[in-house]
């Protein structure tokens, strides 16, 4: 896969030309024609906004789905370069994002966006509505994505994808509270671990052999510890007299039942799982269903592919040449655009003595954690070299 955002940022003149001419024609022949290095599937990712914007009009009001030309089965996208679930392109999300689970809440933490420009708001045909707009001055965005990993694995990869530079993640979601900390506290955690059912498990016999468990605990996944500092501290600030806690750990569960250690009508062998999962990990303190998806995509991220450096024909002589561009995407470890992670957890229930959040109590603690991710994500700094640019998007 060939990222163009390289190319863009060193300006190679010729292949942007080229490019151009091409895009104005057609993506799919953009694909088979300008850039057949070889490999199986050579695939284009156009970033650069002004060569989107020779493209055709944005559909911000039409969800994409199975209906649209898609042009790329390894990774999909429409001819107008819109990812295949958030229905995305570039230009349309910000480096700064906080991620939600529903859209409510999504709506409620827009309010505290500047009036101008008016925030752009897309929904897409699967449920995923991104609001991209300024908060202070800032480009942000916030996206709601639903529930659990499958959910957020599209979210940070559909968004990876559409983006130039950083990708500064928060989380605000809630959680059920395995310690005594009241509902309506505020968790700001370290690391999480992933709770899976084990599907080797004899569930339906009604046990297994002694090498089998009926949930599996994952190693931690961490937090950028600069990200969460900021976070906690503005959460701390903003919220008073709420309490906010960092540095415990969290875990993220593939059901909000089972997993959780929730009881149901099915033989989930799961009664003894909170006292299991609180013996087996130190400080733990909560239960959710994303943060850990979103810590390990983030620390196994390492930045745009080194492309493989085969030789390329010049398309006339069949004369073996080598690509200017492919000589240029050598980048260094520090030099990568990074995925920053870090997540804040409200607690609705209390798993230990079965206190449920209020209402009212739910709005308020929404608003207010929401305008204090805002405020964490527009104090994270990022060089401006590594922020996607103005032009074309829909924040200038
Ligand atoms: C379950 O009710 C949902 O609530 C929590 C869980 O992680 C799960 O997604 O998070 P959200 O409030 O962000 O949806």
């Amino acid at each position: 896969m060939l990222h163009l955002e390289h190319q863009v940022q060193k300006d190679i003149g010729v292949w942007r030309m080229q490019l151009t001419k091409i895009a104005r024609r057609s993506l799919v022949e953009l694909r088979v024609t300008a850039f057949d290095f070889g490999s199986e599937t050579p695939r284009v990712v156009i970033r650069d906004p002004k060569l989107l914007a020779t493209l055709p009009p944005p559909q911000s009001c039409k969800p994409i789905g199975m209906k649209d030309l898609i042009i790329d089965a390894n990774f999909p996208r429409t001819l107008d370069q819109r990812v295949y679930h958030l229905g995305l392109r570039s230009g349309e999300v910000a480096n700064r994002i906080i991620t939600v689970g529903s859209p409510p809440r999504a709506d409620a933490i827009a309010v505290h966006l500047d009036a101008q420009p008016k925030p752009f708001r897309l929904f897409s045909e699967r449920g995923f509505l991104t609001i991209t707009g300024r908060f202070k001055g800032v480009p942000v965005s916030i996206c709601s994505i639903g529930m659990g990993y499958p959910n957020m694995d599209f979210f940070v990869r559909e968004v990876r994808e559409c983006l130039i530079g950083e990708m500064i993640v928060i989380r605000l979601g809630s959680c059920g509270g395995l310690r005594d900390f009241p509902v309506g506290s505020v968790v700001v955690p370290r690391a999480s671990v992933a709770v899976t059912r084990n599907f080797d498990y004899d569930f339906y016999g009604g046990g297994s052999t002694k090498s089998e468990m009926p949930y599996r605990i994952s190693k931690p996944a961490v937090a950028d510890v600069e990200l969460a500092t900021i976070l906690y501290r503005s959460l701390d600030s903003m919220l008073a007299p709420t309490r906010v806690i960092p540095g415990v750990v969290n875990a993220s569960a593939d059901s909000f039942y089972s997993s959780q250690g929730r009881k149901t009508l099915f033989p989930d062998h799961n009664s003894d799982l909170i006292n299991h999962l609180l013996s087996s990990v130190d400080d733990l303190a909560t239960l959710e269903m994303e943060t850990f998806h979103l810590f390990h995509l983030a620390a196994s991220w390492s930045g745009p592919p080194k492309p493989p450096i085969k030789p390329a024909t010049n398309g006339t002589d069949g004369a073996a040449t080598q690509s200017p561009v492919l000589d240029t995407l050598d980048l260094s470890e520090g030099d990568r655009p990074r995925i920053r992670a870090a997540s804040a957890q409200m607690i609705f229930a209390s798993r230990t003595s079965q206190e449920f959040i209020v209402p009212e109590e739910v709005e308020r603690l929404e608003s207010l954690s929401g305008r204090a991710v805002l405020q964490a994500l527009v104090e994270v700094d990022i060089p401006g070299d590594r922020l996607h640019p103005d032009a074309g998007s829909v924040w200038t």
